[in-house]
């Protein structure tokens, strides 16, 4: 009974020291000991970049104290790595109250590099217009800090009410610039969206363009093999990560089934894909960090991902030894 008493109090001043932990002012190094590989806070939503041989990694940071359950993100927080196993975490990049217009909530994003710039699109509540809303932060280095690109949302919750009327559609932008130079952004929880974005990366061009997809939630996130454009997204509720394929990054899209089932207790799963030094990288939350991990307290992992012969995508192995040392 006492031992069981301590260990609760122990589990319980531990999570007060993750969700209460400062926010970063300084590089600090560790060693991913398998999956998740960041234990040191929660950290969700991982969204990846590959940049002149690092991998960068960009995550919202879960900060709500158990037993609560709620989503309590006041920062984003920034990795890099040059193996997939040894990360410096670097000083906080970028927090919604850097955009003046912006009441909180450091929800997805992904950062893209283009003309020695990074363009990092986020998803904050908007303080004046109903709901969530889309930014864009830039900064002249991958780790930032980054600062409020335009001084306004790019996307807002009015544009998009003719397609869906919740408040909290405009979410989770993915970003991918084609090979034509054309970049676009795509977004949207029950709704997936597309604009183009013009080549200063801050406004958007012509109209919205709805993607159809399957028993879509959110979290889409594009990448390209060869000729083909994935796009990947959380499906149902508690989420799995399926994807669609086509030759159009606007589609239409054809669906290719599941690619990673439900993530060890988190409702959500939230999934960035890349290539790096040969391998392909799956890079999810889960919830599984400790006693007091869950869908609001979730964790960055890691595992491989492979290809079929015709392109498809095999179904992810989450793993807790997670990934070995990239060469
Ligand atoms: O982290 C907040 C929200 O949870 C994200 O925007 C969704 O993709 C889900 O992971």
């Amino acid at each position: 009974m006492k031992k069981t008493l301590s260990l609760l109090v122990i589990a319980a001043l531990s999570a007060i020291q993750l969700v209460c932990a400062q926010s970063a002012t300084k590089d600090t190094t560790f060693r991913a000991n398998g999956n998740p590989i960041i234990r040191h806070k929660y950290t969700a939503d991982p969204a990846a970049l590959v940049y002149k041989g690092k991998v960068y990694l960009y995550a919202g940071r879960d900060q709500c104290p158990a037993p609560q359950n709620r989503y309590v993100m006041n920062e984003w927080t920034v990795f890099s790595t040059d193996d997939m196993v040894n990360w410096t975490e670097h000083p906080t990049p970028l927090k919604p109250t850097d955009f003046s217009w912006a009441q909180g909530d450091a929800w997805a994003g992904q950062v893209i590099e283009r003309n020695g710039k990074f363009y990092w699109y986020v998803a904050v509540s908007h303080k004046d217009i109903h709901g969530k809303a889309i930014g864009v932060a830039v900064s002249d280095s991958p780790t930032g800090p980054f600062k409020d690109a335009r001084g306004s949302a790019i996307i807002t919750n009015d544009m998009t009410t003719k397609y869906t009327k919740i408040s909290w559609d405009d979410i989770d932008p993915t970003v991918y610039i084609d090979k034509d130079g054309q970049a676009y952004l795509i977004w949207g929880n029950t709704q997936c969206y597309c604009i183009k974005l013009k080549e200063n990366m801050i406004d958007t061009e012509g109209e919205i363009m709805p993607i159809d997809l399957p028993r879509y939630t959110e979290a889409p996130w594009i990448h390209k093999r060869g000729d083909w454009f994935y796009l990947s997204y959380a499906t149902e509720f508690p989420e799995k990560i399926c994807y669609a394929m086509s030759k159009k990054i606007t589609g239409p899209y054809e669906y290719k089934g599941i690619l990673n089932e439900l993530a060890g207790n988190s409702n959500t799963n939230h999934q960035s894909i890349i290539e790096y030094k040969g391998k392909w990288y799956f890079i999810y939350h889960n919830g599984g960090m400790d006693v007091n991990g869950g869908s609001f307290r979730r964790s960055v992992c890691v595992d491989y991902l492979y290809y079929n012969p015709d392109g498809t995508m095999k179904r992810v192995q989450m793993t807790t030894e997670g990934v070995k040392p990239a060469k």
